[in-house]
């Protein structure tokens, strides 16, 4: 089999990339290690910047988005009873979609397939060979077949367990890691939401997020130790954690049911320099990690989609190599600002375990200049609403 560009990963990343590619007329094949059915039961992020809407919008597929996603022209951060509301609008001139990424997947494989674009599913041992050569190829087994694709450029777009970051020889490849004390124990319930915008809540007893997905579906989190298990977690225990940590007016009027979903992530923030090696590009969670709390991992992802996109568009459309040659230090670039935006937020709002009396007291001091100032105000809105690319 050839190809021009091998994607590894069948996540948002590859889909994306993929779909803007064949609107170029560049080809591509798609190798996905899990079934559709699998990624689509996935349940992760679902604040959109308007950035990576205006790229599905290029890729042909924002109709639905447009149609069901809900514009969020600000959002609520809460402190024990007191509440600021950041109004994004002003602020940064902006808004967010909610619209969750299993729609946005759901959404690209939609368009994949109408359009006749290849994805392999169920892909085992995914190998990538001589990618330090013009020629790379990548060797994999499917339903016990072993195959070869060859192919001009691969993209790593296969999350952070995947094969495509750890074939950059360790020698080249410089890692950039920081591990939370406290995990977010998830809750998807088909109950109306609390708020028609999103509530981040810091309280004595820890963070919680108010989210939602539509009308009757609303997605809680509460912050919980690393030790903890979904499992041990009853629903009513979810329900109490959760209304002790919403200021009062809030949490009176949060309506519950049974949860569909209860999951718990740990929160980490990484980055792998370089984002390129050879002919190998990386792109979202192959290369970078944040904590949920500024909503960034799937539009960080977009950014880089971005950059590869247009660099290979350079290249085939006119031989011009600047944009795959300055791939990885522009998206790093973009991806460190949003490294510090997510670290930041999970500074200002979470109960960190470990922290010493000057810790408690810069954290209230940083959330009293957050509340009195309107440009630290206009700092979180133009981070969260997304920074240009
Ligand atoms: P993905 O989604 O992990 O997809 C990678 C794909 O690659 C496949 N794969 C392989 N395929 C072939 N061969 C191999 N060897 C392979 N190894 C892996 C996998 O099966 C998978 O299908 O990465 P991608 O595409 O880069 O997308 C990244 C996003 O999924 C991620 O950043 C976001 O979900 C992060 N995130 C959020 N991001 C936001 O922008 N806004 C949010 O509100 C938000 N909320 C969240 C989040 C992530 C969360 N969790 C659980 C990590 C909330 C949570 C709770
Ligand atoms: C979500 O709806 O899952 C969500 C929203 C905002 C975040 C993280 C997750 O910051």
């Amino acid at each position: 089999m050839r190809t021009q560009v091998a994607i590894i990963g069948g996540g948002p990343s590859g889909l994306l990339l993929s779909q803007l590619l064949m609107k170029e007329g560049i080809e591509a094949v798609v190798l996905e290690r899990q079934t559709k059915a699998h990624v689509l039961s996935r349940i992760r992020a679902g604040v959109l910047e308007s950035g990576f809407v205006r790229l599905m919008d290029e890729a042909g597929v924002v109709r639905r988005l447009v149609e069901e996603g809900f514009v969020h022209e600000g959002a609520i951060l809460s402190f024990d009873n007191e509440q600021v509301r950041i109004d994004f609008a002003e602020l940064a001139g902006q808004t967010v979609t909610v619209y969750g990424q299993t729609e946005v997947t759901r959404d690209l494989y939609d368009a994949r397939e109408a359009s006749g674009g290849s994805t392999l599913f169920q892909v085992e041992d995914v190998v990538l060979h001589d990618l330090d050569s013009d020629k790379p190829y990548v060797t994999f087994r499917q339903h016990g077949q072993d195959m070869r694709l060859d192919c001009d450029f691969v993209a790593g777009c296969d999350g952070f367990h995947g094969v495509s970051r750890t074939s950059i020889p360790a020698s080249v490849r410089r890692e950039f890691e920081k591990v939370y004390p406290f995990g977010w124990l998830g809750v998807l319930s088909e109950t109306p939401p609390v708020h028609d915008e999103l509530i981040y809540a810091s309280s004595q007893r820890g963070f919680a997020l108010c989210s939602m997905r539509n009308a009757n579906l609303s997605r809680y989190y509460v912050q919980c130790d690393l030790s903890d298990k979904a499992g041990d977690w009853s629903d009513d225990a979810f329900w109490d954690e959760l209304r002790r940590r919403l200021p009062d007016s809030v949490a009176q009027s949060l309506v519950t049911g049974p949860s569909i979903e209860k999951s718990i992530a740990p929160l980490r923030s990484y980055v792998c320099e370089p984002m390129r090696w050879g002919r190998l590009f990386l792109c979202g969670d192959a290369a970078h990690i944040v904590p949920p709390t500024g909503a960034k991992g799937l539009n960080s992802a977009a950014s880089d989609v971005y950059y590869l996109h247009r660099g290979l568009r350079a290249f085939y459309g006119e031989r011009d190599s600047a944009g795959i040659d300055g791939y990885s230090a522009k998206a790093l670039a973009r991806v460190w600002k949003t490294q510090r935006f997510s670290w930041w937020m999970t500074s200002l709002l979470h109960r960190f375990p470990d922290r010493s009396d000057f810790d408690i007291r810069m954290q209230q001091a940083e959330i009293a200049h957050l509340q009195e100032l309107r440009a630290a105000q206009e700092t979180l809105a133009r981070n969260y609403v997304g920074l240009p690319y």
